[in-house]
């Protein structure tokens, strides 16, 4: 089908006059709106503003140019329907048989320091996906339709097909581009709704869980900046790491690195998990993680307490941690963690300027200062062979009054505050996950077994290895305990109380069992599996 008029309105204006110009040889006629058409006035082509064409000048500081009936009418006519053709005759509006639209550069605005809301919202197109979404509605049949580009790329690809025996873009043709187009404007809204959604998060909704028919048909993962890594999890695999442009205040994504090697792959999955646990304590809190587990994690009245407690968990596991506070880091705290162990990585929100001096005699040791704040990814990503798998973050967050006892003994109030605590701490934990805690601090921490019984045996020689007591401690269970006898490992190791979600079929038979042992037992009715 042949390309009598094109409309022409782009932001990057890469290739555009060299594109007209071919447009004009081959006889089309040229549309276009005011930055384009003024380009392509001085570059010698005859050109018909878009304000000419529909007798309707731009108005609203340029909000509203090409929303005009002159204009969808003649994308989204059916070429092969006469009473379509008619109706165009009747109102005197033309075909338009080649729309060429790249949108106002909204990513690359707001990745500008210093963009205002008002810079964003201004670079909200609205007319232009309009336009592209009409003309990629309206590809087309065999017998003809609307040519849709938005990429300088294939200027190249439609004069050659307007140069073949086809005298025009053919249907395989129009349809790859209208899938083009379909799929930038996603993208595009994708960007304008990852931005929005992160003015909104400082306050966010708790336990927003979408509804399963709310995850939208594609999904467009907005990336924006790539560190290149020095290699994968191994060193026969090469990295990078991808920013969210919109990443929300409290996120991993914004640090500020002080001093030390480069980040590695691991630094960054293992400070991210790091960072994620202690950020969700209120009170001073302390975290070392090591392959993705926290080895310990504590309360303290000071960073440099919650660190003593958290290290004593297992001193052996925390060499070579990553190590995360909540809390700003002083001198003394730094002072225990250079004198007594090896760490890859420090984080924290802040650090005073002693305790930087004194982390600069380590001078490999990572320094990250990270953002406060209450953000939340909107979805988390796992790659699986052909496909990802996307969920809503684990959010959730028990509160007292959503625990049940379920066993003749009831929890004390220390020990509901026990048991909180170390459900917290679980939820950090690689299923299965069984915590041991006292005293606001980890006593043992079993982690990614393929069984429960084995995390919780796990646990108990850890904490025994570390020369901790066990007796009278709180232990959470990240899922059900599908027997008995997970629950007879942690009871013999000495727990007083146990947390878990309930709803095994043999929940009955499990509680029986702490009955039995005089263990008091509650329920959250929640899991967090973590993989
Ligand atoms: O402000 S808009 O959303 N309103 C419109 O009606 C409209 N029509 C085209 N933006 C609109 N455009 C966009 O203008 C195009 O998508 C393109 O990015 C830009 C080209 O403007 P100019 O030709 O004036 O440089």
């Amino acid at each position: 089908m042949t390309i009598q008029t094109a409309l022409l309105s782009v932001s990057d204006k890469t290739g555009i006059v060299d594109f007209a110009q071919a447009l004009a040889q081959r006889g089309v006629r040229l549309l276009s709106t005011g930055g384009t058409a003024k380009l392509l006035a001085e570059a010698g082509l005859a050109v018909t503003e878009v304000a000419t064409h529909t007798g309707s000048p731009e108005i609203l500081d340029g909000r509203v140019k090409t929303l005009h009936p002159k204009i969808h009418g003649g994308l989204l006519a059916r070429r092969d329907d006469p009473a379509h053709m008619n109706t165009l005759a009747e109102h005197g509006i033309d075909r338009i048989d080649l729309l060429v639209v790249n949108l106002y550069p909204f990513r690359e605005t707001i990745a500008k320091p210093g963009c205002t809301f008002a810079d964003a919202i201004e670079n909200i197109d609205i007319g232009g996906p309009a336009m592209l979404r009409a003309s990629a509605k309206n590809h087309g049949t065999e017998q003809g339709g609307v040519t849709v580009v938005i990429d300088p790329a294939d200027y190249t690809r439609v004069l050659a097909a307007m140069d073949s025996p086809s005298k025009g873009p053919g249907y395989g043709l129009r349809l790859e581009l209208a899938t083009k187009a379909f799929a930038h404007t996603a993208s595009y809204d994708g960007a304008v709704s990852a931005y929005l959604s992160s003015l909104a998060q400082a306050e966010p909704e708790q336990n927003a869980t979408p509804e399963r028919n709310e995850w939208p048909a594609t999904l467009t993962l907005q990336i924006a900046r790539a560190d290149v890594l020095r290699y994968g999890e191994n060193p026969h695999q090469s990295a990078a790491f991808y920013v969210d442009p919109s990443c929300a205040p409290g996120l991993l994504g914004k640090f500020v690195q002080y001093q030390g090697k480069e980040l590695s792959y691991n630094n960054i999955a293992d400070a991210d998990a790091a960072w994620e646990c202690v950020r969700s304590f209120n009170s001073c809190a302390c975290v070392i993680v090591k392959h993705a587990n926290p080895c310990g994690v504590a309360l303290g009245d000071t960073p440099e307490q919650a660190y003593q407690k958290a290290f004593k968990t297992d001193p052996t596991s925390a060499f070579g941690g990553i190590i995360a506070f909540n809390q700003a880091v002083d001198e003394n705290t730094a002072r225990a963690i250079t004198s007594q162990q090896f760490m890859e990585v420090l984080l924290a929100p802040a650090f005073s300027p002693e305790a930087l001096a004194v982390l600069a005699e380590k001078k490999n040791v990572r320094v990250l200062q990270v953002s406060t704040g209450n953000g939340q990814n909107d979805f988390d990503v796992k790659r699986v062979g052909g496909g990802w798998l996307v969920q809503s973050p684990d959010v959730h967050d028990i509160t007292l009054d959503q625990l049940r006892v379920v066993t003749r003994k009831v929890p004390t109030e220390a020990q509901m505050q026990d048991l909180l605590f170390a459900w917290k701490v679980a939820k950090f934990v690689k299923s299965n996950a069984i915590v041991f805690t006292a005293d606001k601090m980890t006593i043992g921490v079993g982690a990614g077994q393929m069984s429960r019984i084995d995390s919780a045996r796990i646990a108990s020689i850890k904490a025994a290895n570390a020369g901790l007591s066990m007796a009278g401690t709180a232990v959470a269970s990240d899922a059900f305990f599908p027997f008995r006898d997970g629950l007879d490992v942690v009871a013999e190791a000495g727990a007083s109380c146990v947390i878990q979600p309930g709803g095994s079929v043999r929940d009955d038979e499990v509680i029986a069992a702490a009955d039995e042992r005089g263990i008091a037992m509650v329920l959250t009715g929640v899991r967090h599996f973590r993989h």
